[in-house]
């Protein structure tokens, strides 16, 4: 397509090369991180995921070699060859990633559809060529992972994707081109090194990773200009550092939205709600959030309350705070097309929807009837929409959820003609679309910071890439049926290795009902998603921890516990990941990458660095095989130290999801608490496993952005282990500090305690010994 290369220049950190019949050009971003762009649509780069972008200073050089331009950085040499294929290798010239050079060939699909497709089996469809189209050669070893949230397993070699936010209610299954989401990005791991590659474009897009051809894999898309980033990274990790340097990273929430949460839908009236509020205290279960579906609204218009449902929400939410519990309502982008109703009215007026491609506004049907749609593409209209969430604010409703924005239709999509006005570019809906779930709850953070000044909890269902600065996500409706509950985890697995650290599905599923046993072994995964929240369909059966027997009751209550001693620990995780990007719920690869048992495990993850959970996911299964990576883990539920590196198989009864620390952990622990912030924790507890480790604890007040003007304080732990055990604590910070550690040193050969020379007194526990200390720097002994 693009023809011979004729000749190249360099200006800044950007070469430009013309080629018979088009211009390319290669954009140093850093060393590690390169742009490959042509203008095929716009002069320039359009991007909705990228942001403030920051170039690296960083030399490179450009040279003619007989046919093709070689680049060098530090770290990567980049050659173009004619048609403007590019091939990458690392420094020493090893290749890390090649254009494919010859035509896309794919398999042959013989036979007729005829009456079949007439019975309902659907035909697939035949070889199409995308006006944009990068096809990379297949070295045959390669596992690919990402891709955000797609049904199948976490390595996508050999399935196909479509990038075109859906929703769609039929039950997901591994067949599924698209759902609610586009993160057209993915990991590349081949030869234990790994590389990424986002696509940014929000066109429909394609991702065909080796499945019409073993020969290559494909990423392409309908329009727009050919721009994709190509990162390098010597582990996953730093791939997804480079990833998130570009779109962002999911910044610290507050500290409750990391408690339990019970939505349905829903609950209304206000009686059915202080209900469910009641119950959760009188079963000694704690809870942090109920969520308000759809019915509080009147005839379903956005930013308005049912009167008869809700006489006053005002003090509905006040008589919930008294008990601990906080409130997050829904809001569609639809809005009510009906005269008099102000959101309408004063949209129209300051031209805020989406109009058709002669100009009259866009009408399409959803839960209030004939809707029009907000352009989030424009400015104006997003300040709109984030202003009109100040009555929302001002009743102290604690977070949003923002649904149907991919954006749904009742009447049938969205037509591709209509328009948006794209802040100042103006463009169409094929544009738009991917973005459109982006731009609301870009919209909706913006809002919600504005006037709570608090860090703003907003949950979104559609996404594009980079949402992870504005938005939790959550995975839409899944169904309660086993084989989504199998397929959660590499779904947020991906999720979270695409950007998006902060994700979780409906604990229990949405449609359907759910069963004694499913719920049970869900809440269990729930306990170790970041978004911990139960939710399911009207007129599905009742879905609350109580709603079964007394064995779910006891089995929930005591994974709901668990999540709640964790709260620090994830804490901690989520302040890691506003500067590093990594999620919390990782597969085994992204730490064991040199280990190819951990390749393709769909079943088991780890909860930051420390905490292996290996959940369940089988009806009536009652123990599990599993794989412990190198290292020595403890057996959480029994002491039990097991030596990593091999399969073993764990006795998991329905109370039971396996879960391993890894030596040399220290888990921070909060206790009992039925809501976040219940309880001044003067005394934080320290569950300590022995071996060489690092920890870094931090700590704020939980809610505001104090924490960018430096109020915080960070504990530094530092664990070694010769004859006996040092324990190292460096503080720093100074605003929120403890009275006292309480430390569980889970071994039982310690004779003697010492901190900063002083003795200590300490207690047997189960499997070591308990000691209290004052919280502050110094060095523990223990003997
Ligand atoms: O057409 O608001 O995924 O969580 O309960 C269904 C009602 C609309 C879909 C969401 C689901 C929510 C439901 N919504």
């Amino acid at each position: 397509m693009f023809g011979k290369l004729i000749n190249y220049n360099v200006k800044e950190n950007i070469i430009y090369f013309n080629f018979k019949n088009g211009e390319g050009r290669i954009e140093i971003i850093s060393p590690s991180i390169i742009n490959v762009f042509s203008p095929l649509k716009y002069k320039e780069h359009n991007s909705k995921a990228i942001e403030n972008l920051k170039l690296e200073k960083c030399g490179f050089k450009a040279e003619r070699i007989n046919d093709f331009i070689k680049i060098t950085t530090e770290e990567l040499i980049i050659n173009i060859y004619n048609d403007f294929k590019v091939d990458f290798c690392d420094k020493n010239g090893l290749a890390l990633c090649q254009d494919y050079k010859k035509e896309r060939n794919p398999f042959i699909r013989r036979g007729e559809m005829g009456i079949a497709e007439e019975e309902g089996h659907e035909a697939e469809k035949g070889f199409k060529k995308h006006k944009i189209e990068v096809i990379k050669k297949l070295f045959g070893d390669e596992k690919f992972y990402g891709l955000g949230e797609k049904t199948g397993h976490l390595n996508k070699k050999g399935y196909y994707y479509e990038m075109w936010n859906t929703d769609d209610p039929r039950p997901h299954t591994e067949s599924y081109k698209s759902l609610y989401k586009t993160i057209p990005f993915f990991i590349t791991l081949r030869n234990k090194a790994a590389f990424g590659i986002f696509f940014d474009n929000t066109f429909k897009s394609y991702f065909d990773m080796g499945k019409e051809n073993s020969e290559y894999y494909y990423f392409g898309a309908d329009d727009g200009n050919l721009d994709y980033y190509f990162i390098a990274g010597d582990d996953i990790s730093k791939v997804i550092s480079g990833y998130t340097k570009l779109t962002g990273r999911t910044p610290l929430p507050q500290r409750w939205v990391l408690g339990y949460q019970q939505s349905r839908f829903s609950y209304t009236p206000e009686e059915r709600l202080m209900e469910v509020a009641k119950k959760f205290r009188e079963n000694n279960i704690p809870c942090d959030v109920l969520h308000l579906d759809i019915d509080y609204m009147e005839n379903f218009k956005v930013f308005t309350w049912d009167k008869n449902k809700f006489p006053d929400e005002k003090k509905t939410i006040e008589k919930l705070a008294r008990d601990g519990f906080k409130v997050v309502t829904i809001i569609d982008p639809g809005v009510k097309k009906q005269k008099g109703y102000s959101i309408y009215d004063e949209g129209l007026k300051k031209d805020c929807f989406a109009v058709d491609k002669d100009g009259v506004t866009y009408v399409n049907k959803v839960w209030p009837g004939d809707a029009v749609y907000p352009d989030f593409s424009s400015i104006d209209t997003r300040l709109w929409w984030g202003d009109n969430h100040k009555v929302l604010l001002d009743i102290n409703v604690a977070g949003i959820w923002n649904d149907m924005n991919e954006p749904a239709g009742f009447n049938g999509p969205i037509p591709d003609s209509v328009q948006f006005k794209n802040d100042g570019n103006p463009t169409n809906h094929s544009e738009i679309h991917n973005v459109y779930g982006h731009l609301m709850s870009k919209a909706a953070y913006e809002g919600l910071k504005k006037y709570s000044g608090k860090r703003p909890f907003v949950i979104t269902r559609a996404c594009y890439a980079g949402t992870q600065k504005y938005s939790t996500v959550w995975t839409g409706d899944n169904q309660s049926l086993w084989e989504h509950l199998r397929m959660a985890v590499p779904m947020l697995l991906n999720l979270g290795l695409s950007g998006i650290a902060f994700c979780g599905t409906d604990v229990g599923g949405f449609s359907f009902d759910c069963t004694a046993e499913l719920l049970s072994r869900w809440t269990q995964l729930g306990c170790f998603s970041p978004l911990f929240r139960n939710h399911s369909s009207t007129k599905t059966r009742d879905q609350e921890p109580w709603a079964f027997d007394e064995e779910t009751l006891n089995i929930t209550r005591k994974y709901i516990k668990l999540r709640y001693k964790l709260v620090p620990y994830l804490y901690d995780l989520m302040w890691q990941c506003e500067s590093t990007g990594l999620p919390v719920m990782r597969p085994l690869v992204l730490h064991y990458a040199d280990d190819e048992n951990t390749y393709e495990i769909n079943d088991e993850f780890l909860f930051g660095e420390n905490i292996l959970a290996a959940p369940v996911v089988e009806q009536g299964k009652r123990y599990r095989g599993l794989y412990l990576p190198k290292g020595e883990w403890t057996d959480y539920w029994t002491g039990e130290i097991i030596k990593g590196g091999k399969f073993i198989i764990k006795e998991a009864p329905i109370d039971v999801c396996p879960i391993y620390i890894k030596a040399g952990s220290i888990i921070p622990n909060y206790p009992e608490q039925n809501y976040i912030g219940e309880k001044k924790i003067d005394e934080l507890t320290l569950d300590i496993y022995p071996g060489k480790g690092k920890y870094t604890h931090y700590n704020d007040d939980g809610e505001s952005f104090d924490y960018k003007n430096g109020r915080y304080t960070i504990y530094e732990f530092d664990i070694d282990l010769n004859k006996e055990t040092l324990i190292n604590i460096k503080k720093s910070g100074n605003y929120f500090n403890y009275k006292t550690f309480k430390i569980i040193y889970n071994s039982k050969d310690a004779k003697q305690v010492y901190f900063n020379n002083n003795r200590i007194e300490f207690e047997a526990s189960d499997r070591g010994i308990v000691f209290v200390i004052p919280a502050e720097e110094g060095i523990i002994n223990i003997i």
